[in-house]
C-alpha cells in the first residue's frame, strides 16, 4: 500500500486543558486514521509557551509512530504554514466582572487575526474547527477574514452538545448510545441551542413514542442546554476530556465521512429552514468525506421546534451585530 504524505495539524490553546486531552489522540491517529502520518503544530500565546514545552516533551515521550514532527510556536505565520487541519481551541476565559459582550469582543479579535493568518498561510484545502467560545460567532469571524478559503471549510463545534444529548436519551431508555440515530442540535453552542428529538430513532423506532413530552421539555432540553454549567459546578473547571473527544469525532467525520449518520456541526447557514445566510448555525448534517457535507433537507419543523430554533438564531444575529466591525 502506498504511504500517505504527512499532513500538518495545528492546535491553538495548546497549553490549555482541552488541548491536553486532544493532542495525544490526534497524534495516535484517532482523528485522521491510523495510516495518516502527522506533523503536530502547537500554538499558544508567549506567556503560555513554557507549558507548551512540557506538552511537547510528553508528546515526544509517547513515541507515537504517526508523529513525524512537532512544532511549538506563538507565531501564526509559522504555525499555520501549509496546515491542512486547524483546531482553534485557544480563547480567553471570562475574567471577574467582565460582561459577556466584552468577552465576545476580546475573543473576536483573536479569531480575526487567526482567520487572516489562515487565509495567508494555510493550504487552500485546510479545514478549520472552531472550539473556542463563542464558537459559532468566532467561526464566522475567522472565515470572513480568511481570504482564499471557502467559508464551508470552517465550522464550529456542537458535537459535544450532540453527544451529551445522546447520552441523556440512552440513559433514559436504557439502551447503548449506538442504538440511537437521526438526532441533531440546531442553533448556537450556548444555552439557547435546541437539541431536537423530533426525528430521533432508537433501533429504528421513533424516540418520541418512547418518552413523555414533559420529560423532553422539562428535563431533557434544559439538561443538555445547561450541561456545561453543571460540569463546571462539579469539577470546578469546564469540560475538557469530553470536549476533546467531540473535537476528534467532529474532525474525523468531516474528513473521513459520517457513513450516512446524522451529526451536528455549526456551518454557514445557506437559507435552509428559513435561516438566512450570514451566521454559523448547527444543523443536522451528513458528512460525505474530504471536508464535504450536506445539510439534511426537507424535514418538517413543528411550531415548538421552530420557536426554539428562532430563539437561537436571534441570539446568533445579536452576537454578529456585536462584532460587525470585524467582519469583511
Ligand atoms: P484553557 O483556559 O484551559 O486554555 C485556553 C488556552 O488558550 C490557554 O493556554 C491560553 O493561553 C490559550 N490562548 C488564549 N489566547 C490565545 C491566542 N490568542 N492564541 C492561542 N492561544 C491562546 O481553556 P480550555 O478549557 O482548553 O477551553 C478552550 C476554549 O474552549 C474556551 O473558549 C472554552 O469556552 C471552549 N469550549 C468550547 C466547547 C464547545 O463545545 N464548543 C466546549 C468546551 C469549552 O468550554
Amino acid at each position: 500500500m502506498q504511504k500517505k504524505p504527512v499532513v500538518r495539524v495545528a492546535i491553538t490553546g495548546a497549553a490549555g486543558q482541552i488541548a491536553y486531552s486532544l493532542i495525544p489522540r490526534i497524534a495516535s491517529g484517532e482523528m485522521l486514521g491510523k495510516d495518516q502520518p502527522v506533523h503536530i503544530v502547537l500554538i499558544d500565546i508567549p506567556d503560555s509557551m513554557k507549558v507548551v514545552e512540557g506538552v511537547v516533551m510528553e508528546l515526544q515521550d509517547c513515541a507515537f509512530p504517526l508523529v513525524r514532527g512537532i512544532t511549538a510556536t506563538s507565531d501564526l505565520a509559522e504555525g499555520f504554514k501549509d496546515v491542512e487541519y486547524t483546531l482553534l481551541v485557544g480563547a480567553k476565559p471570562r475574567s471577574k466582572g467582565m460582561e459577556r459582550k466584552d468577552l465576545l469582543l476580546e475573543n473576536a479579535k483573536i479569531f480575526q487575526t487567526q482567520g487572516k493568518a489562515l487565509g495567508k498561510h494555510a493550504k487552500s484545502n485546510n479545514l478549520t474547527l472552531v472550539v473556542g467560545n463563542p464558537a459559532n460567532t468566532n467561526a464566522l469571524i475567522a472565515a470572513s477574514n480568511a481570504s482564499n478559503i471557502d467559508p464551508k471549510q470552517f465550522s464550529a463545534m456542537t458535537r459535544l452538545d450532540h453527544d451529551r444529548a445522546l447520552a441523556q436519551v440512552a440513559n433514559k431508555l436504557k439502551v447503548p448510545v449506538r442504538s440511537l440515530s437521526k438526532f441533531a442540535i440546531w442553533g448556537n453552542h450556548s444555552a439557547t441551542q435546541y437539541p431536537d428529538l423530533s426525528y430521533a430513532l432508537v433501533d429504528g423506532v421513533q424516540v418520541s413514542s418512547k418518552v413523555e413530552k414533559t420529560w423532553v421539555e422539562s428535563e431533557f432540553i434544559p439538561t443538555v442546554q445547561q450541561r456545561g454549567a453543571a460540569i463546571i459546578n462539579a469539577r470546578g473547571s469546564s469540560s475538557a476530556a469530553s470536549a476533546a473527544d467531540a473535537a476528534i469525532k467532529h474532525m474525523r467525520d468531516w474528513s473521513l465521512g459520517s457513513n450516512g449518520e446524522w451529526v451536528s456541526m455549526a456551518v454557514p447557514s445557506d437559507g435552509s429552514y428559513g435561516i438566512k445566510p450570514g451566521v454559523y448555525t448547527s444543523y443536522p448534517i451528513v458528512c460525505t468525506g474530504n471536508g464535504k457535507y450536506e445539510i439534511v433537507k426537507d424535514l418538517k419543523i413543528d411550531a415548538f421546534s421552530q420557536n426554539k430554533i428562532d430563539l437561537s438564531i436571534k441570539e446568533l444575529l445579536e452576537e454578529k451585530a456585536g462584532v460587525s466591525a470585524l467582519l469583511k
